[in-house]
């Protein structure tokens, strides 16, 4: 075990059992004319940890352990996209409209494909999600059963969202979570802060975060 410094206490990091998780590092919610701008977001904010985050995916292919990559997608006719999301206040374009990038939030579309600084290695999961978290209607659950994984290290956006739903989903399913600070962003620098708070509160009831300096230095 690799004692990490982190609120609310040192997590203790197995580097048997261990993996990163990188929650839907897309275009479609970093770039200018994706999901998260056609909301009325301005997406510099999320354009800014693209370094955090490679840093945080490189050092885990230094050490050799697992970086799985999430993207939020529906398939081309849209039948895994509940209209109650679809529908969902009054955006500039919906799920499934054509945009810049393509087809908003559609898989393989431009707009679909993880950042060019954060881009899977081959070999690396790629899992295709259509909710939130990234348990939903996945086959991530039995892929870290098999796999022996244990643990999640999270990074990603948006940190309330996306990040914060899948966090909790694996919370309960019984992983020990483990968010770092400068790889997760929001649209909204309060709901980060808020999150954050939340994790650690009553004794770290969802999990664990640290900064990444302190996670480089701990398993230098
Ligand atoms: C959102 C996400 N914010 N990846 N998705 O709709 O957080």
């Amino acid at each position: 075990m690799i004692d990490i410094p982190a609120e609310p206490g040192p997590f203790p990091l197995d580097p048997a059992a261990v993996a990163l998780i990188v929650i839907d590092m897309q275009r479609d919610f970093v770039e200018p004319g994706g999901f998260g701008a056609s909301l009325g977001n301005d997406v510099s904010r999320l354009t800014a940890i693209i370094p955090a985050v490679a840093d945080l995916i490189g050092l885990f292919r230094q050490k050799g352990w697992p970086v799985i990559h999430t993207r939020e997608s529906h398939l081309p006719d849209l039948s895994d996209c509940p209209p109650a999301k679809r529908l969902r206040g009054k955006p500039s374009l919906r799920i499934g409209d054509p945009g810049p990038m393509g087809r908003i939030l559609v898989r393989g579309e431009p707009g679909n494909q993880i950042v060019d600084g954060c881009a899977p290695l081959p070999g690396e999961v790629v899992i295709d999600k259509p909710g939130k978290g990234a348990f939903y209607k996945t086959n991530l659950d039995a892929l870290l059963m098999q796999t022996g994984i244990r643990q999640l290290v999270f990074a990603g956006v948006t940190t309330e969202v996306c990040v914060q739903t899948s966090m909790r989903e694996a919370n309960d399913r019984g992983f020990e979570c483990l968010l770092v600070e400068e790889a997760t962003e929001s649209y909204f620098p309060e709901f980060k802060a808020a999150t954050l708070a939340m994790i650690h509160a009553q004794g770290g009831i969802v999990g664990w975060t640290c900064t990444l300096p302190a996670l480089q230095k701990a398993v230098a």
